[in-house]
């Protein structure tokens, strides 16, 4: 008999079919065995009846997380045991028949109950089967789907950037050795150059893809491993253009989850975002002049933001400009990596962004330098050596259109995205310093 998945039950009413998923709970109630059966579109009860003996033989073996197959008629509750907010709360399966595909062990505890995140992380393969794990990465897929279908849709071609790279793109400390080779190999700290390379074959790409960061602190924004989504295009004439494309983007995906996600977020008590059509911006300057004024500390000195000064302009955009997105621009030219676009008007700042989303930095974006002389002497400014960029210098060599390009992380939008404290809780499999699936101190 052909599977039936467990959300379709409802329109079977009254006929035999078969599930096919795992034991979530059983309860024994005399001579009746019950059943919550879970499959990936949900839950279902079943029963079996005391007149059901060779059901009754095999259920009586079964525990939470063997996997079955189950032969049983799709039976209308009576009205008295109906419990109609709940999915298939109408229904019950009367079981007449169970085949064990696997069995399993005693579970630590019950699924889904809160334990502590060490305790969580020891055991993925069992606690990611919990219902709210299940919604946190439902939401981090269709985030990325979304990525492509927008992108896609916008003329963007997808490319795979390499992870194996010779020398670090962000010139930062923050990068791992690879000792195998010749000369030392690092792991990608983003696709930064081969995206731009690819405008020069594609015009507009982008790529989904995990890359590395020897962040030196275990924080709760910080991974060591995470998911950039990457865009790069070609014949812009101003770095506005990219944030226009990142807020089609954002508007895209709102849409996207009210449509596909909003039980999910239920499910997590967190509230989908109202993307504004134009998200504010100001540039950060501004930002600064503004929080020393509201704040009474001075911040105009400083190149950068601060987490609390972060946290403090969302709250800003939030109550004053009705936001929960910010745009920050043309932070200091001196603070942005050596392909950054200058601003025209005043170097020493540049035509670059970042993205601030619930209190976190979430996307850098900029236009790049695409005049090959610039770009050599921007190299030399932040003393890096053009001889080791030889290679992806060619693309500027051949001739390069003004272009720019974004990198947002995949995590922080979903932790921020469901109201996560800790980026590690919306990763799937989070690398830090003290853990690689186990924790490495063991
Ligand atoms: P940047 O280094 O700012 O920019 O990274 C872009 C975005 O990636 C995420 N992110 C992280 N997420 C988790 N753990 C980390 N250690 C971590 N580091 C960064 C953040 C951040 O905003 N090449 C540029 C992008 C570009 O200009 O196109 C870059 O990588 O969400």
């Amino acid at each position: 008999m052909t599977r039936i998945y467990i959300k379709d039950l409802a329109n079977h009413i009254g006929q035999e079919v078969t599930i096919k998923g795992w034991v979530d709970i059983r309860r024994d109630q005399g001579k009746l065995i019950f059943f919550d059966f879970r499959d990936v579109t949900g839950k279902v009860q079943g029963v079996i009846l005391p007149n059901a003996k060779s059901a009754h033989e095999v259920g009586s073996k079964l525990r939470p997380e063997w996997v079955v197959e189950v032969k049983g008629k799709v039976n209308q509750r009576p009205e008295k045991n109906a419990q109609k907010e709940k999915q298939n709360g109408t229904i019950e399966l009367e079981i007449l028949e169970i085949v064990i595909l696997s069995e399993a062990v005693e579970t630590p505890f019950e699924l889904g109950i809160d334990v502590n995140v060490d305790t969580h992380l020891d055991l993925l393969p069992f606690t990611l089967r919990s219902e709210k794990s299940k919604a946190i990465f439902k939401v981090q897929a269709t985030i990325a789907r979304a990525f492509r279908e927008y992108f896609g849709g916008e003329g963007f071609t997808e490319f795979q950037a390499p992870k194996l790279i010779g020398d670090d793109a962000e010139g930062g400390a923050n990068s791992f050795d690879v000792t195998y080779f010749k000369h030392i190999a690092h792991l990608a700290q983003s696709p930064q150059l081969y995206k731009q390379i690819m405008v020069g074959v594609f015009e507009r790409v982008f790529a989904i893809g995990n890359v590395y960061r020897a962040e030196k602190h275990s924080t709760t924004r910080h991974l060591n491993e995470y998911t950039s989504m990457d865009m790069e295009m070609g014949f812009i004439d101003s770095f506005e253009e990219i944030m226009n494309i990142e807020n089609g983007y954002l508007v895209y995906l709102s849409e996207i989850l009210n449509k596909e996600c909003s039980a999910d977020f239920a499910l997590l008590k967190a509230s989908i975002p109202v993307v504004p059509a134009k998200i504010p911006r100001m540039s950060l300057r501004d930002a600064q002049v503004l929080i020393t004024k509201e704040t009474g500390k001075d911040c105009t000195k400083e190149p950068d933001l601060e987490p609390e000064h972060e946290r403090w302009l969302c709250t800003y955009a939030q109550e004053k400009l009705g936001s929960d997105f910010i745009f920050i621009t043309n932070f200091p030219t001196a603070k942005r990596p050596f392909y950054t676009f200058r601003n025209k008007q005043d170097p020493t700042y540049t035509d670059g962004f970042d993205l601030l989303f619930r209190g976190v930095e979430i996307t850098t974006g900029a236009q790049r330098i695409h005049n090959y002389n610039d770009l050599v002497a921007s190299m030399k400014e932040k003393k890096l050596d053009p001889e080791k960029f030889s290679y992806y210098l060619q693309a500027f060599k051949y001739g390069m259109p003004p272009h720019g390009g974004f990198g947002l992380g995949l995590e922080r939008l979903t932790a921020k995205l469901l109201g996560i404290d800790n980026v590690k809780e919306a990763t799937l499999f989070p690398r830090d310093i003290n853990r690689i699936d186990n924790l490495l101190s063991k």
